[in-house]
């Protein structure tokens, strides 16, 4: 064990000491931790919970909200002052603007606080006055929770596992041609490191866009404000001498740097606080962009939830002491996309998907559940008639064209495994059926007082993330 790990695990548990000790006596708060692939719908989520948790017309399964229990709720300034604020005002701006659009895509972690005056419930009711409960929401990209599977990874294996991977794939043609002009024992020549690291991130980039999933490290796919810094660049290296002051010395120098200074501070700073967790999954895109990319969304959520099982990670022991996620819940989201006949069917589907990385452990007691929602409705619901029968469509405004259009998706299967089983065996298309996603633009809102932006059981999400806690 290295000492710098003993180190990390005696801080983190004092801090924790300390918040418990202060949340118990004075205010509460809830960390909950929002995440999912890049695109999965992050942004758009939390700007629609925090405006429909301020104004709460449209939250009646928001159990304290329903029973009128919620006095108010405001925005604080957050506790982390090294952490970016999430932009809420900038985002909410572009949803509710007179030609409203979807907000530009953010690419690091981000908080915000969000505090609500709540009545006690119950017998104490009478006897207590109302009491503050702060939301501390946590925005980071899924990728990086990636990342975690490195740091049992010595420089050479990474290397290895992940040259083979670019042997096989044909967006790996790039760096392997900056590669074979490469040379690991050579001295180390900044502008010629730099290169392959350009190289080596190109042929990510590329990977990801072609549907796959294990793209580490994370933070070369999204840097926040690391790019261009030595620990974002290296590239892995083939086997093979590594002299005092050569390039494969150096890369695997930063290759242990980026762990310890990157991969560890995320986990323990961040993820290791984090109370209730979102997890947002693109499961209609995915279906639609076919089997391959689905049986990727499934590889790449087993990865990603390995991070919620503590148990099976020293590291992960380490920063969490025992504390654990209390619940976590699965998000199957832009479900306005299709009509709500179709949402059981698509909550199966996201069940199904989760069940493999489900069963190989319990997520430590965590309370977990899945569930289909649309943060912000950019679709109303219609039936019309189609060659002589009556077909459950969704309108809406077309984000290329602007243009109104209704809109019939497909219908999901009831039995995920005719979507999950094809998609394991790396099937090329979908035989039963065409599954069209259209990109819809966010609908014009004219918002009364007291309402936020228009869902679809974002009320039931919050209820089940933080509604014993108010
Ligand atoms: N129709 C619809 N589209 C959504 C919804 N949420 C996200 N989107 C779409 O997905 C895109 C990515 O969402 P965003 O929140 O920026 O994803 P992030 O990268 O995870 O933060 C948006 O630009 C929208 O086009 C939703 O609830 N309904
Ligand atoms: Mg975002």
């Amino acid at each position: 064990m290295i000492l710098g790990d003993i180190a990390d695990g005696l801080t983190r548990g004092v801090e924790g000491a300390v918040s418990t000790v202060s949340e118990a006596f004075f205010e509460p708060v809830i960390r909950l931790g929002v995440t999912g692939l890049s695109r999965s719908g992050k942004t758009i989520f939390i700007t629609s919970l925090v405006a429909n948790l301020v104004g709460r017309a449209r939250m009646p399964g928001l159990v304290a909200g329903a029973e009128g229990r919620i006095e108010a709720a405001y925005l604080q300034p957050q506790p982390d002052d090294t952490l970016p604020r999430f932009d809420y005002e900038t985002h909410l701006g572009a949803l509710t603007a007179a030609e409203p659009r979807w907000p530009e895509n953010t690419r690091s972690v981000s908080e915000l606080r969000l505090s609500l005056r709540v009545r006690p419930r119950g017998l104490l009711a009478g006897l207590q006055g109302p009491r503050t409960v702060h939301l501390d929401i946590v925005d980071y990209p899924g990728e990086w929770l990636l990342d975690l599977a490195l740091l049992d990874k010595s420089y050479d294996q990474w290397s290895r596992e992940t040259l083979a991977r670019v042997e096989a794939r044909d967006t790996g043609s790039g760096f392997r041609a900056a590669l074979a002009e490469a040379d690991g024992a050579a001295p180390l020549d900044e502008p010629a490191a730099a290169a392959l690291a350009r190289a080596f991130t190109g042929y990510l980039t590329a990977a990801r866009a072609a549907g796959y999933s294990d793209c580490t490290p994370g933070r070369f796919l999204l840097p926040g404000d690391l790019a261009g810094s030595p620990a974002l660049t290296f590239a892995p290296l083939p086997p093979g001498p590594a002299p005092r002051g050569s390039l494969a010395r150096e890369f695997a120098r930063r290759y242990e740097a980026y762990k310890s200074r990157v991969v560890k501070p995320f986990f323990r700073d961040h993820f290791a606080r984090i109370d209730r967790q979102i997890v947002l999954v693109d499961v209609l895109g995915a279906i639609h962009a076919g089997p391959r990319a689905l049986d990727d969304l499934r590889t790449a959520m087993a990865d990603i939830l390995t991070a919620f099982r503590p148990g099976q990670n020293a590291f992960l022991s380490q920063i969490f002491r025992g504390r654990r996620v209390e619940r976590i819940l699965f998000a199957a989201t832009k479900a306005d996309h299709v009509h709500q006949s179709q949402h059981a069917r698509l909550t199966a589907i996201a069940e199904a998907l989760l069940a493999e990385a489900k069963s190989r452990a319990d997520f430590a007691g965590a309370r977990t559940k899945a569930m289909s929602i649309a943060a912000l409705r950019a679709t109303t619901e219609d039936r019309v008639t189609h060659e002589g029968q009556p077909l459950d469509v969704v309108r809406g405004r077309l984000l290329d064209t602007a243009k109104s259009a209704a809109f019939h998706p497909g219908d999901l299967p009831e039995d995920p495994a005719r979507l999950l089983g094809p998609a394991r065996e790396g099937a090329d298309r979908w035989l039963d059926g065409d599954y069209g996603v259209m990109r819809f633009a966010p609908q014009p809102l004219s918002l009364r007082p007291g309402e936020g932006p228009p869902h679809i059981r974002l009320d039931r999400a919050a209820e089940f993330l933080i509604g014993d806690r108010l």
